[in-house]
Formats: C-alpha cells, sequence, structure tokens
C-alpha cells in the first residue's frame, strides 16, 4: 500500500514537472511535430540541390540548375550542410554529402579565392565536421585549405589580403574590411588546436590586434574598409553591419572558446564604443545605427538583417537586458511584413533594401535569447519566424530567397548559409534533449559548432 502511494505520488509530480516545463516551450508533442517539419524542410532543400546541383556550390531551384562561385566548384553547400546534418540526426544525408566530398573536394586549383568566406564556411565546416564525425579526412582538408590561406597574412602590417590564389598563393585585395580580418580567428585557433600547431592563430591573431590598434582612439571604434599594407582606413563609417560584423563577434566568441584574455580586453574596449557611438533609442525601439569612427556622430540610422546577429552577441556577453530590448526591434522588423528586409531606416521603418537572402542572424539571436532566458515569447517567435519560411521561402521543389519582402516575390538562389544556419537555428528550438547544447560549444560565424576538447 506504502509502495502505491509513493508510485502515485511520483506519478503526479513528474506531471506537474512536465506540464511546467511545457508551459515555457510548446508541448512536447508541438516541438516533436515542429523538429520533423524542420527537417524535412533541410530535406527538400538538400534535395533540390542533389537533383539539380550536385556537385557544384549552389543550387537555382526555379531554373533547376546549380551554380558555382569561382571557375570550379568547391562544394559549398554540402560542405556548410554537413554540421546541421549531424545535429539532425539525418544518416542518410550525410553518407550522401561524405561520399561527394571525399570523392570530389580537391584545392589544388588555379582559383583566386575570398579568404573571409572560404575560411568560415569550407574551413569552419570541415573542422566542425571532424569534431561532430571523427573522420580524420575532415581535418585534413580543413588543414590543406588553412596552408593553402596563409600566405594572405603575409602583408607589412600583418593584416590578412583579401584574395589568395589556393594553387599560387599569390595574394591581392590590399583594400579589405575588419569582417575580413578578423573572422577566421575561430577557425585558424582551431585547427591550432587540433593539430597542436600555435602558428595558424598566431598569424591570424596579429591581424585581429593591428585593426584593434587602429581603432579611434575617441569612439573604440573601426570603420569598414582599411589597406592591409599602409595600415590607412579608406572608409571611416562606423556600424555592426556588412564589413564589420563578424569582427567584434570574434572577439567575444574568442575569449570563450580559447581563454584568450587578451580579446576578452579587446572585447570590453569595443563593445563600450558600440554603445556609446552606435547604439540608438528612438520611438521605434532599440536600434545600432552608424556613426563616424573619430568623431562619433550619428551618419545614417540603418539598420539591417545583418546587425541582427550582435542579440546573440549580447546574449553571450550576458547583457540579457540590451539583447532583449534589440530582440523587440528585430521581431518587429520581421512582423512587419511576415520576413525581415534586408535594411531600412529604423527612424521611420521604411524599407532600404526589400530582399531577404534567408539569413540566419534574426532568427539565431531569438534563439540565443530563448535559450538563456526561456522566456515563452521567443520560443513563439521561433515558431513564427520558422512558419514564415515555410510560407514564403519554399516552392514545389525546394527553398528560395525573396526579391522583395512586400511582395514576396520569390528569387531563384540559396545561399549555403540556409542549411548551415538558417535551419540549424529553426531545428534547435525544437530539438529533442541531449541532440545539441549550446552550453558545450561556441558557434562559429557560420553556425558550425566547435567544441573545446582540450585543457587550457
Ligand atoms: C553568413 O555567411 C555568416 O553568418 C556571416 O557572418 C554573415 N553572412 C552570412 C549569413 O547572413
Amino acid at each position: 500500500m506504502k509502495n502505491r502511494i509513493i508510485l502515485l505520488l511520483t506519478l503526479c509530480l513528474s506531471f506537474i514537472c512536465v506540464d511546467a516545463e511545457e508551459l515555457k516551450s510548446g508541448s512536447s508533442v508541438e516541438k516533436e511535430m515542429y523538429a520533423e517539419k524542420v527537417k524535412n524542410a533541410f530535406r527538400k532543400a538538400w534535395n533540390a540541390y542533389k537533383e539539380y546541383a550536385w556537385g557544384l556550390d549552389a543550387v537555382n531551384p526555379i531554373s533547376k540548375k546549380g551554380h558555382n562561385w569561382y571557375a570550379e566548384p568547391l562544394l559549398m553547400t554540402p560542405i556548410d550542410a554537413y554540421s546541421t546534418m549531424c545535429i539532425m540526426g539525418l544518416e542518410k544525408e550525410k553518407k550522401e554529402a561524405k561520399e561527394l566530398i571525399f570523392g570530389r573536394l580537391n584545392f589544388d586549383k588555379d582559383l583566386e579565392i575570398q579568404q573571409f568566406e572560404i575560411a568560415i564556411r569550407i574551413m569552419g565546416g570541415l573542422l566542425s565536421s571532424y569534431q561532430l564525425d571523427g573522420d580524420l579526412r575532415f581535418l585534413q582538408l580543413a588543414e590543406d585549405l588553412a596552408k593553402r590561406m596563409m600566405p594572405v597574412f603575409e602583408s607589412p602590417t600583418g593584416m590578412p589580403y583579401r584574395l589568395v590564389n589556393l594553387r599560387t598563393g599569390k595574394v591581392s585585395g590590399e583594400v579589405t574590411n575588419p569582417c575580413e580580418i578578423g573572422s577566421m580567428l575561430l577557425e585558424y585557433g582551431m585547427l591550432s588546436k587540433l593539430t597542436n600547431k600555435p602558428e595558424y592563430y598566431e598569424k591570424c591573431k596579429r591581424g585581429v590586434v593591428a585593426v584593434f590598434e587602429r581603432r579611434a582612439p575617441k569612439t573604440n571604434l573601426v570603420g569598414t574598409n582599411i589597406n592591409v599594407e599602409t595600415g590607412e582606413w579608406t572608409n571611416k563609417d562606423a556600424h555592426i553591419g556588412a564589413c564589420i560584423d563578424a569582427y567584434y563577434e570574434y572577439l567575444l566568441k574568442g575569449w570563450l572558446l580559447f581563454g584568450d584574455k587578451d580579446l576578452k580586453n579587446m572585447w570590453d574596449i569595443c563593445k563600450k564604443g558600440i554603445t556609446d557611438y552606435l547604439s540608438d533609442e528612438c520611438e521605434t525601439g532599440y536600434w545600432y545605427g552608424h556613426a563616424d569612427m573619430e568623431t562619433g556622430e550619428r551618419t545614417r540610422t540603418v539598420f539591417g538583417a545583418l546587425d541582427c546577429f550582435y542579440g546573440a552577441v549580447l546574449c553571450l556577453d550576458k547583457d540579457i537586458k540590451a539583447a532583449k530590448k534589440l530582440q523587440a526591434s528585430i521581431n518587429k522588423m520581421w512582423n512587419m511584413y511576415g520576413l525581415e528586409p534586408e535594411a531600412i531606416d529604423y527612424t521611420n521603418m521604411k524599407v532600404l533594401a526589400p530582399y531577404y537572402m534567408a539569413r540566419p542572424e534574426a532568427i539565431e539571436a531569438n534563439y540565443y535569447l530563448w535559450h538563456f532566458t526561456k522566456d515563452k515569447q521567443y520560443y513563439e517567435m521561433g515558431k513564427t519566424m520558422f512558419d514564415a519560411i515555410e510560407k514564403n521561402c519554399q516552392i514545389d521543389n525546394g527553398y528560395v530567397q525573396i526579391k522583395d519582402v512586400r511582395t514576396m516575390e520569390k528569387w531563384d538562389t540559396l545561399e549555403s548559409f540556409f542549411f548551415a544556419e538558417t535551419l540549424k537555428y529553426c531545428y534547435l528550438y525544437f530539438a529533442p534533449k541531449g541532440a545539441f547544447s549550446l552550453d558545450k560549444c561556441v558557434l562559429n560565424t557560420e553556425a558550425h559548432p566547435f567544441f573545446k576538447t582540450w585543457k587550457n
């Protein structure tokens, strides 16, 4: 009798616990259903790649073909997609992608490539795949690629050139930007840790420090363009958007992943500059605008899809108060048309660039807030965002981008980050317990998880 009462009490208690958990997010039935929906979206997008663009960089589902970034393919989509396949547990798709990657990927090509994009998507994807899958060939490919890109760091200032020929090592592109200088620190750092060769991290960090040292003395902000040979700024527009964004992101994430105190110090100084001179509170909400890097004077009141990444960074910096205020603005921007436009003037909410490239940043920032606060509004917004992609970006045979969010006119292309990031973040809202935890890794700017497998 006593045992029965205990059993009954335990059962009641577990129901109460489940209810409390489910009150915070959706019911487990709903989460399972959504997780399956996101996986189906991934499978559908992957099938389009398989059918029309197999072996190429990216797919154009409407015209039923594919395209490459350069004269020859570098398998951008399968490499970017692999870490998401691992997290979603898509065994069939993993096998297909692996066969393609190991059967065809070869970096000995006479191609002049953009070092930053190749580092975050391909090198980052390969390193993360190695950690998730354990196949040493991923790591070997990542190191071969890194060795071919290393000549970019041989500039008079230590800041990397933008472009490099994968076969000859010839570099070019002396005018570059903070993002393309600093946003490979996680990738080269991971390679150093996994191969036990510190030089990759050291060379890359030298460039990061060189930009930081050239920040404006009054504002502590960096500009948009800089010459790596002279060290002179060629565009002094300061903001957190394209050309700068992940430079800031990697200062904080580099500290979190590698425990490098120099990076923490640089991040704290930069964050103060961003808060003092770029943050902007007005009638429509809390935003981050543009300013002159020297004077700190406001130059433009534009905010866009890329700027949204900053919400996730604020969460990692444990500044939940600012992250919540920013997310309220981001979600307002998203809800204006049911998908976010690329850029708006935040003082009057007018659209400046109407397209939606199926970017992840708004979904990502909202996810981080959901993860750190467990406030149900962010879970609900995650559903809204995924539903919007299903409704507007889905076509009969795949997913596409949108030319204008006011008309939802389709755009016949799909960036590889849709696989690496957009659908990964959508999935994480609904993923079963134990499938993945943000607390156990640091995601690179392409959402490839990096795990700290070493002791400091
Ligand atoms: C991705 O390649 C990365 O997230 C990068 O940091 C910014 N642009 C795209 C996604 O929008």
